[in-house]
C-alpha cells in the first residue's frame, strides 16, 4: 500500500494511460484521487437494490472536476513552450485554468460571461492573476471568440476542445474502477459543455480494452431543462437556469455526448431547476456541500426512480455513481438565498435555550 505522502497526482499515477512522455514537465497540485463517499439516503430514495456512490470532485485543489484535465492541458502547454493561454468559462474552468498556469508561470486570459459566474470562482481567477474580461453575452458567445482567437494568435485553448482536457478528465472513470474494483452499472452526471461526459465514456472503454474491467457502466446525462439543446437536439440561444456552470445552448463535445449515450445504452434528459436546487438540499443532508449544477446528477437519478427505472432492472444490486462536479462553497450566495437565514437574537442565555429547545 502506497503512503499518502507518496500521492502525485493524476498524471503521475495513471501516466501509462495519457500522452506524457519523460520531456513532460508535470504541472499538478495533486489533483484527483478524491472520494467516493457511499451515500446510504440516496440509495433508499432510489430502491432497496440500488447502492449510490458520490464521486465527490468538489475535492480537488480548485473545488472542481476541471483540475484533472487542466494538470494535463497546462502541463502540455509548458512542455510545447506556449507563453499564453486561453479560455470560456463558466467559472469552474476558468479558476482551475487560473491556478494552473499561475504555477507554470504562463498567462492566462479568461472570457466569462459577465455577471453570470459564481462569486467563488471569480475570485480564484482573480486571486491567480488571470487576466479575466467579462463579456456582455453567454458562455456560447465566449468560446466562438475563444476558438477565433487561437486560430489567428499564438495562444494554447485550454477549454475541453483542447484534446488533453479530455485525456486528463478520463481518469475519474480510471478511480472509479479502482475503488469498487469494477465499473459501476449506471454513471450519471451533469452535461454543460459535455466533456465531462465525454472524458468519462472515453475512460471506460480504455479500462476496458486493457482488460482492467469487464463490463462497461450505461451513462446518464442530466443537463438543465433551460439549457439542454442535447435533449432538445438544436442549439439554445439564450439558456438559462440557476446552475450557472452547465448555462450553455451550444455545447462544444455535443457529438461525442451523444455518442456516449448511444454506445452505453444510456441517456441524456433534462432536470428542473426546482428538481437541482430539491437534490441540492438533500445532498446536505448526506453531509456533502455541492455547487448546483453538481446537483443536477442527482436530481437525475430521483427523476428517474420515479418513473420506475430502477425497479424495472431485476439484477439483485444495482450500483450507481454519481459524479458531483464541483464544491458548494464555489457559490455560497445561492446557498443562503435558497435557505432561511439565521436567527439573530440577544447574547442571552435564556434566550438561547429557549430557541434551541435544549
Ligand atoms: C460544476 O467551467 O463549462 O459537460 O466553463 O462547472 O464537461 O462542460 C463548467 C462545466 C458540470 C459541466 N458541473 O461539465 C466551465 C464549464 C460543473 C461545471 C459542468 C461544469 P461539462
Amino acid at each position: 500500500m502506497a503512503l499518502v505522502e507518496d500521492y502525485k497526482g493524476v498524471i503521475k499515477r495513471y501516466k501509462r494511460y495519457l500522452p506524457v512522455s519523460r520531456k513532460t514537465p508535470v504541472v499538478t497540485l495533486q489533483e484527483g484521487n478524491t472520494p467516493l463517499v457511499y451515500s446510504p439516503k440516496i440509495s433508499g430514495r432510489l430502491g432497496k437494490n440500488c447502492r449510490v456512490y458520490l464521486k465527490y470532485e468538489g475535492l480537488n485543489p480548485t473545488g472542481s472536476f476541471k483540475d484533472r484535465g487542466m494538470t494535463l492541458a497546462i502541463s502540455k502547454a509548458a512542455e510545447n513552450k506556449a507563453k499564453a493561454v486561453i479560455c470560456a468559462s463558466t467559472g469552474n474552468t476558468s479558476a482551475s485554468a487560473a491556478a494552473y498556469s499561475h504555477r507554470a508561470n504562463l498567462k492566462c486570459i479568461v472570457l466569462i460571461p459577465e455577471g453570470a459566474i459564481a462569486l467563488g470562482k471569480l475570485a480564484q481567477a482573480l486571486i491567480h492573476k488571470a487576466l479575466v474580461i467579462a463579456i456582455r453575452g453567454n458562455f456560447d458567445d465566449a468560446l466562438r471568440l475563444v476558438r477565433e482567437i487561437s486560430l489567428n494568435y499564438p495562444v494554447e485553448v485550454v477549454n475541453s476542445i483542447n484534446p488533453y482536457r479530455i485525456e486528463g478528465q478520463k481518469t475519474a472513470s480510471f478511480e472509479v474502477c479502482d475503488s469498487l474494483k469494477k465499473p459501476p452499472d449506471f454513471h450519471s452526471l451533469p452535461v454543460g459543455n459535455a466533456g465531462n461526459i465525454t472524458a468519462y465514456w472515453k475512460g471506460y472503454k480504455e479500462y476496458f480494452s486493457y482488460k482492467k474491467i469487464y463490463s462497461l457502466p450505461c451513462m446518464l446525462g442530466f443537463q438543465a431543462k433551460g439549457a439542454s439543446p442535447i435533449v432538445k437536439g438544436r442549439p439554445v440561444e439564450k439558456p438559462k437556469t440557476l446552475a450557472t456552470a452547465i448555462r450553455i445552448g451550444n455545447p462544444a463535445s455535443w457529438e461525442k455526448a451523444v455518442e456516449a449515450k448511444h454506445e452505453s445504452g444510456g441517456l441524456i434528459e433534462s432536470v428542473t431547476d426546482a428538481q437541482i436546487l430539491s437534490a441540492y438540499k438533500f445532498l446536505a443532508c448526506e453531509g456533502v456541500f455541492v455547487e448546483p449544477a453538481s446537483a443536477a446528477s442527482v436530481a437525475g437519478l430521483f427523476k428517474l426512480a420515479k418513473e420506475g427505472f430502477f425497479e424495472k432492472k431485476k439484477s439483485k444490486e444495482i450500483i450507481i455513481v454519481c459524479t458531483l462536479t464541483g464544491h458548494g462553497l464555489k457559490d455560497p450566495q445561492i446557498a443562503v438565498k435558497s435557505i432561511k437565514p439565521p436567527l439573530i437574537v440577544d447574547a442571552d442565555l435564556r434566550k438561547i435555550l429557549k430557541i434551541a429547545k435544549i
